[in-house]
């Protein structure tokens, strides 16, 4: 499942660097990040079209299912000719779109430096309902990895921060009791918050009937979630205490998406502060751009 290059053409253009972020479409719609379907209840749109005339550049997973794309980072080049973390490992593939679950992913492989190859799943145009996609998340929803090292495959982005965690030991403390504080938030994220904010985006931004109670509704439910970390973040600089990890950047995916709708947390000051810490790291502005920046809706 990996690209139609052949695997050690592949791996040459990797370990030599030339193999260039690739460029899509100019299409608008391209650009735009895909919030919209982050939750349950996006149309099943686009299914079956045929991809391969949006591609104009760029090398295409044509063994994949045309519209995936590959484009390393220079980090990615960077930790394939030098190794990661003290070991060789095996690329992980990530399949994924730019979106605040997508986001999380990338910034943490970026963080990690481990290897890893992007696939372009584009959801605008439906590959994310594809039967290939559906065999990796029968769920079809991005992101996905798959880890040749060790044969795992993951959907639901807090269960692959925890994993790629796992592997690295790295963005997670050792002690139990922060430890245990990066699950809670991350939990947090996952549970209360993220989801919330997929709901808000859709009925403040999306639905074509404007529905106040809903609208109302989940501005209450995510502003108490922006308040709730908010008071989390009055003494300790991350998440889990002392210590970046994965909760910051489960919860980084969306504030990051939150700002560019314009749903405003600038009131609350501890939050605002963590997430320009956030937002500050190399790692994270690369991982925001994969496979393409957010312009919003
Ligand atoms: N709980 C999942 C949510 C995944 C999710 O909803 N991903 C969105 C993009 S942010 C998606 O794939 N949407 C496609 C669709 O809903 O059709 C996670 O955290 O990974």
């Amino acid at each position: 499942m990996t690209a139609g290059l052949g695997e050690s053409a592949q791996r040459k253009e990797w370990e030599d660097g030339v193999h260039s972020v690739v460029s899509l479409n100019s299409k608008r719609r391209y650009r735009r990040f895909n919030i919209h379907s982050c939750f349950d209840i996006y149309p099943d749109e686009g299914v079956g079209r045929d991809l391969a005339g949006l591609a104009s550049g760029g090398e295409v997973d044509r063994s994949f299912r045309p519209g995936w794309i590959l484009s390393p980072s220079p980090q990615i080049r960077w930790s394939r000719r030098h190794g990661a973390a003290g070991r060789k490992h095996e690329m992980i593939d990530l399949y994924t779109d730019s979106s605040p679950n997508g986001f999380k992913a990338t910034i943490a492989l970026e963080e990690l430096a481990l290897p890893y190859r992007l696939h372009h799943v584009k959801i605008d145009d439906g590959a994310h309902r594809q039967p290939e996609f559906l065999a990796l998340n029968p769920h079809g929803r991005i992101p996905v990895i798959s880890d040749a090292d060790t044969g795992v495959t993951l959907f639901e982005s807090a269960a692959i921060l925890l994993y790629l965690a796992d592997k690295t030991g790295r963005l997670l403390p050792q002690g139990t009791k922060a430890r245990w504080e990066a699950v809670k938030w991350l939990q947090f994220h996952a549970a209360s918050m993220g989801p919330l904010l997929g709901q808000r985006v859709h009925f403040e931004m999306f639905a074509e009937e404007k529905l106040p109670a809903a609208i109302e509704r989940y501005r209450r439910l995510t502003e108490e979630a922006f308040s709730t970390l908010d008071a989390r973040l009055t003494d300790v600089s991350w998440l889990a205490g002392d210590e970046y990890s994965i909760a910051d950047i489960a919860t980084f995916g969306w504030t990051h998406i939150a700002a560019i709708c314009g749903f405003s947390f600038a009131h609350h000051r501890n939050l605002l502060r963590w997430h320009e810490r956030v937002a500050d790291r190399p790692a994270v502005q690369r991982g925001i751009a994969l496979p393409a920046p957010a312009t919003g809706p």
